[in-house]
C-alpha cells in the first residue's frame, strides 16, 4: 500500500474532523487526548471511497480467502457495503438485536454452515468490537480468521484478537497518523508527545492480562507508566526478535557496551573480541578498514559471537538507493548481510533505503539502526531532519529496531538507542569526534547502548578499561531506573 495516499487520507480525515485532539471520553469510560469519529465519513462521500478502496487494497495485498464479508455495525456497515458491491463479494449483516418476530436471525443474508467470513470496522481500541461481532458470526456457524481495520489506535487490539485466532490488519496506526499530522503542521509536538504517551501507558490487552492473571512487576511498571528495564523491554509484544535478543543479552550481561574495534587488523580484531566478548553486549566492527579480510575472518568472528554471546553490528552506514545499498548489503566482498546481525543506514535517500536493506536482512532475521543524530562537530543531523528519521524508523520496525543517535529519541520501548562518541572523559578529538561520559548518555539522555572505540582501544590495559565502561554505563542505567521508579 503505497504511504502517500495513507498520508493524503490522515490529512483529510483530519480535514473533516473525524480525528480530534483534546479530551474526550471512550465508551470504556476513559478519557483520551484524541479522538477518532469515523462515522462522519458518511457525509464525505469521495472519502467515504478512497477509505473503500483503502480497505479492498489491502485485502487483495494480504491475499486474503474468505467466503463473505460483515462490516461491524454501525460505521463500518456502509464501507463493507461499498466494498462488496463495487467487487461483487456477498456481504452478511449482523443484527444488534435478534427480532422478536419472524426469523430471530442474528445474522441476515445466506451462507453455508463453515463459511469464512471477514470481518471489516472502522476503529479498533481494545477489538472488543470486532470480537463481539465476531462471537456472534461463530454461533452462526461463521469462521472468522481475519479483519481489517481503517483506523488502530494501537492499545492491544491487536494482541488481544490474535489471541483469540483473529489476526487483525490495520491500514493506519496511531503512531503514522501522529506522525503525519506533526510532519504537515497540523498538531506540535507536544500533542503528538502527549497522545504517543496515553497510548503506551494504556494498553488493554496488556492491563485486562494483567488483571486476569495476577500483575508481573514488569507490567505493573509499565502500567504505571514506569520505565521498563531492558529485560522488560525484550518481553513487549511489539518488540522485533533481533532487539529483544539484545535487550536480554544486555540484562543477562549486565553489559550496555558496545566496544567498537575500530582495528586494521584481523588478528588483532578477533583477540579483541575473544577477549573483551564477556564485557560486550555487542561489537562494532568497520569492515572496511581491515588490511587483510578474508571470509574465514568472519566465521572466526561468529564463533566468538556465540561463544560470548554479544552481537555484531557492521558500522557499514549505508546511504544509496534501495537497489544500490541491496547490493551492497547482500553481495561484494564482505556479504555483510551474510555475518552482521545488525546494520546502520542515513534516512537521506528516503525510505527506499530502508526497503533495499529489508529486503536481504528481514528474511534472515537482522536489524538495522537509523542514523538520528551524529557525535559529530557541525553534523547536520539535528532537528527537523532527526524528527523526519524518527518518523521513518516508526514507519519500518518490522526491520528497524532502533537509532544512532546522542539522546533518547523515541518514546516507544521496544526501539534501542544507541551512542557513540563515549569516553570517560568529555572531550573530542582533532578531527571533530566530541565525547560524553557513561553517566550523562545513559542517565542524563536517556539512550541505551554507549559505543566506546578510542576510549578502550587506547587504554594501557583494554580489558581492564572495558570493565570499567561496563560497570559505568550499568551503574548509570540502574541509577536511571531507580530515578524513574
Ligand atoms: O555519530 C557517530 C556515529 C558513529 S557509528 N559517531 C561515531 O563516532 N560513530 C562511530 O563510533 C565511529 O565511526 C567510530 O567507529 C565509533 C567511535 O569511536 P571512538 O574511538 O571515537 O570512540
Amino acid at each position: 500500500m503505497d504511504n502517500d495516499s495513507i498520508d493524503s487520507l490522515i490529512l483529510k480525515l483530519h480535514d473533516v474532523d473525524a480525528v480530534k485532539f483534546g479530551e474526550y471520553k471512550l465508551k470504556s469510560g476513559m478519557m483520551t487526548p484524541i479522538y477518532i469519529d469515523l462515522r462522519v465519513l458518511v457525509s464525505h462521500p469521495a472519502l467515504m471511497n478512497q477509505v473503500a478502496s483503502l480497505i479492498y487494497q489491502r485485502v487483495q495485498e494480504e491475499e486474503l480467502q474468505f467466503d463473505n464479508v460483515c462490516g461491524v455495525p454501525y460505521t463500518a456497515l456502509p464501507l463493507a457495503t461499498i466494498i462488496c458491491s463495487r467487487h461483487e463479494l456477498p456481504m452478511l449483516i449482523r443484527r444488534k438485536e435478534a427480532k422478536d418476530y419472524g426469523t430471530k436471525r442474528l445474522v441476515e443474508g445466506s451462507f453455508r454452515e463453515g463459511d469464512t467470513c471477514l470481518i471489516i470496522e472502522d476503529t479498533v481500541t481494545s477489538g472488543s468490537s470486532i470480537l463481539e461481532t465476531a462471537e456472534v458470526l461463530y454461533k452462526g456457524g461463521l469462521k472468522v480468521t481475519d479483519a481489517i481495520v481503517l483506523m488502530d489506535r494501537e492499545q492491544g487490539g491487536v494482541e488481544m484478537l490474535a489471541s483469540q485466532g483473529i489476526k487483525l490488519h490495520p491500514i493506519i496506526s496511531m503512531f503514522k497518523l501522529l506522525n503525519v499530522l506533526m510532519a504537515a503542521e497540523r498538531i506540535d509536538a507536544q500533542t503528538a508527545q502527549n497522545v504517543r504517551k496515553f497510548i503506551l501507558d494504556n494498553n488493554t490487552f496488556r492491563a485486562k492480562k494483567e488483571n486476569g492473571n495476577g500483575v508481573s512487576a514488569a507490567k505493573k511498571q509499565c502500567l504505571e507508566q514506569k520505565e521498563l528495564s531492558y529485560g522488560d523491554r525484550a518481553k513487549l509484544p511489539n518488540v522485533h526478535p533481533l532487539a529483544s535478543k539484545l535487550l536480554n543479552i544486555m540484562e543477562e550481561k549486565q553489559s550496555n557496551l558496545c566496544v567498537s574495534a575500530d582495528v586494521t587488523s584481523s588478528e588483532e580484531l578477533l583477540e579483541l573480541a575473544d577477549s573483551l566478548g564477556p564485557k560486550m553486549c555487542m561489537l562494532k566492527t568497520h569492515v572496511d578498514i581491515l588490511k587483510d579480510y578474508t571470509a574465514a575472518f568472519n566465521q572466526k568472528l561468529q564463533a566468538l559471537s556465540e561463544k560470548h554471546n554479544f552481537l555484531i553490528f557492521e558500522d557499514r552506514k549505508f546511504a544509496d538507493i534501495g537497489n544500490t545499498v541491496k547490493h551492497q548489503y547482500e553481495g561484494g566482498l564482505y556479504q555483510i548481510s551474510s555475518w552482521s546481525h545488525i546494520v546502520n543506514a542515513h534516512a537521506v535517500p528516503g525510505p527506499g533505503v530502508v526497503k533495499g536493506l529489508s529486503a536481504v536482512g528481514k528474511p534472515l532475521g537482522r536489524g538495522c539502526l537509523l542514523i538520528g543524530e551524529m557525535s559529530s562537530q557541525g553534523s547536520l543531523a539535528t532537528g527537523e531532519y532527526t524528527k523526519a528519521v524518527l518518523k521513518m524508523a516508526e514507519e519500518h520496525t518490522d526491520f528497524v529496531i532502533g537509532f544512532i543517535c546522542g539522546s533518547k529519541i523515541s518514546e516507544r520501548p521496544e526501539l534501542i538507542h544507541m551512542t557513540p562518541g563515549v569516553q570517560i572523559q568529555a572531550g573530542g578529538d582533532v578531527l571533530g569526534q566530541q565525547y560524553t561520559t557513561p553517566e550523562d548518555v545513559l542517565y542524563n539522555k536517556g539512550s541505551d547502548v554507549i559505543i566506546v572505540g578510542r576510549g578502550i582501544l587506547e587504554a594501557p590495559d583494554r580489558l581492564k578499561a572495558a570493565e570499567s565502561y561496563r560497570n559505568s554505563g550499568w551503574e548509570a542505567y540502574t541509577k536511571r531506573l531507580s530515578k524513574i521508579n
